[in-house]
């Protein structure tokens, strides 16, 4: 495909497309499938990498893996006629599956590839969609997906711009210098000594590939994450051949449901995620709650002791152990899953580097990382320290946006975020958003992102039925900002005895900007809401 060659270069576009989609990961894609099955005809994704993936297209570590089993992750596997080959899927077959939507849905087409957009403008009629190619795009629809976690975050470890060896983050791995691909072979590094800052999902499951392949891997932890039951396994054909139509939507509402605390007759995916359910309702909120505080606390210390014992039965040398052990609530951070992980640490090759009393790595030199007084001297860091939070492009004024009368949405949104369900803004006509704000996410957030462009596409249908301009008014904005403010989970007392780890320090939010019942009940309002007066509200 020429659009992923590195050194392409296209003339300017000067167009008109009835909907730019900002992002080509899988919230830009349901976006651009339910746009499509609204009835809209030219559709054109801008997407700053060569393709469509999004997280799973920069992405490309050895190990890499869905988190949730893929069978509820993947979106529309229904609408595609596909059954995942693992249970938990590899990020190549995650990729394909992209790909296979954009293909599905024709929404390569028009879709422009390694192109940023840099500014919305509205002009009485249309969004003017400014590029870093020079385009200049007429849409009357802009949905903006442009992701969440999609800016690598490096530490700000004292010296780091001192090093002198070899460095890249995990989600621009650098296989010109380790060799080998996803599926491990990192014969790069069988001279190498190799160290590799951060231990969360990212760690647990680079870290058995580095252990295989490199002279010696140091792995800084600065806390150990919780390393639960995976059981990965290929998909039984006889079980895929026995699914009925609709069988992905219902496991998925199925997943949401027991992991949102509700009662169902059978937990279809019953997993270590599902198994955990309950003790996730502190950070997740979920609308339902099935025990009392002390009960919580109780099964908390079970589940902790379960996974500490785990770690005992796994880790050979017990000071080793001891350090890898999780102190803490298991809402703290995102739980994590291997059964690869923890054997690691029993290679004579790898060092487990605790780095938790000074707080993360102390020091970095020309040649070496420092922690308690000890230097370690490594050819190449690796970071797997994840990424910003909280700060999206709209949010940080990264991509201004101007609407009606050339207001500025950073300027109205001066005293925080205006919006109806988190989709439109007063102001903003035909603008929606995609993503986590003022609405309620989920851990399968990819399902959450289908709802949000089910929803999309529903009000553009509607839209172009009555030849109308979609835009909430202001009463309906104060109305919900009320109702987030009422409902929203205040964390702040569950946080205050948590590790530094959930928003990777990006600072603890008091209160979340999101809508306190949970995503099973946010998603019945949508419907609700569509099905009822609410359309009035946002179609003038
Ligand atoms: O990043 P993270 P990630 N010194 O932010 C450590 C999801 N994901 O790339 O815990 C030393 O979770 C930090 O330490 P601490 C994943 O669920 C999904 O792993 O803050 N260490 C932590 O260990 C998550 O939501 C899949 O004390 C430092 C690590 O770096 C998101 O992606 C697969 C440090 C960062 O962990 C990101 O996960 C992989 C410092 N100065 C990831 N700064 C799926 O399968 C940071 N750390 C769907």
């Amino acid at each position: 495909d020429p659009h992923a060659d590195p050194g392409f270069t296209r003339e300017p576009l000067r167009d008109e497309v009835e909907a730019v989609v900002i992002g080509g990961g899988f919230g830009g894609l349901l976006a651009g499938a339910r746009l499509r099955e609204a009835g809209v005809e030219s559709i054109r994704v801008v997407e700053k990498a060569g393709d469509f993936g999004g997280t799973w297209y920069w992405n490309r570590y050895p190990g890499i893996h869905c988190d949730i089993e893929s069978y509820v992750y993947l979106p529309l596997l229904d609408e595609l006629g596909y059954v995942p080959e693992w249970r938990y899927a590899p990020g190549a077959e995650i990729l394909r599956h992209a790909q296979a939507i954009g293909r599905h849905y024709d929404l390569y087409r028009d879709a422009c590839f390694q192109t940023g957009v840099t500014e919305l403008r509205w002009d009485e009629t249309h969004w003017i969609v400014s590029t870093d190619r020079g385009d200049r795009i007429r849409a009357r629809y802009v949905v903006v997906s442009n992701g969440t976690l999609d800016r690598p975050k490096l530490p700000g470890i004292p010296g780091i711009e001192t090093f002198r060896g070899h460095t890249f983050h995990t989600s621009r791995w650098d296989y010109g210098y380790t060799g080998g691909d996803a599926n491990g072979g990192l014969t790069g590094l069988a001279d190498k000594r190799v160290a590799l800052i951060g231990t969360g999902s990212t760690g647990l499951q680079v870290v058995p590939h580095l252990g295989r392949d490199a002279a010696h891997l140091y792995v800084f932890q600065r806390t150990p994450s919780t390393v639960d039951v995976r059981a990965n396994r290929r998909t039984d054909p006889e079980w895929a051949a026995r699914l009925e139509p609709g069988w992905a939507a219902r496991r998925r509402e199925n997943f949401l449901r027991v992991i949102s605390g509700y009662p169902v007759d059978e937990d279809l995916v019953s997993d270590s995620w599902t198994g955990s359910a309950a003790l996730l309702g502190n950070i997740t909120p979920t609308g339902m709650r099935t025990m009392t505080p002390a009960e919580e606390e109780l099964a908390d210390f079970r589940k902790m002791s379960e996974l500490r014992a785990r770690v005992d039965a796994l880790v050979a040398d017990p000071v080793t152990a001891e350090k890898l052990k999780p102190w803490y609530r298991y809402a703290c951070k995102r739980p994590g899953f291997s059964d690869e992980y923890l054997q690691t640490f029993n290679r004579p090759n790898v060092t487990l580097v605790d780095t938790a009393d000074s707080g993360g790595v102390e020091r970095i030199t020309g040649s070496s990382l420092v922690v308690g007084g000890e230097e370690y001297e490594v050819d190449c860091i690796i970071f797997a320290t994840g990424f910003e939070v909280g700060k999206s492009d709209v949010l940080t004024g990264r991509l201004p946006v101007h609407g009606r009368d050339g207001q500025s949405l950073l300027g109205s949104w001066r005293s925080g975020p205006r919006t109806l369900h988190g989709f439109y803004s007063n102001g903003f006509p035909n603008l929606f958003h995609l993503g986590p704000l003022h609405n309620a996410s989920s851990v399968n957030f990819v399902h959450v992102l289908d709802e949000q462009a089910t929803h999309v596409g529903a009000v553009v249908a509607e839209a172009r039925k009555r030849g109308a301009t979609v835009e909430p008014t202001v009463a309906a904005e104060d109305a919900w900002l009320r109702t987030i403010e009422r409902t929203a989970p205040d964390l702040e007392q569950f946080l205050a005895e948590c590790t530094p780890g959930y928003y990777n320090n990006e600072g603890k939010p008091r209160k979340r900007q999101s809508f306190g019942e949970g995503p099973v009940a946010f998603h019945e309002l949508l419907r609700e809401w569509r099905r009822g007066p609410g359309l009035a509200e946002v179609l003038g």
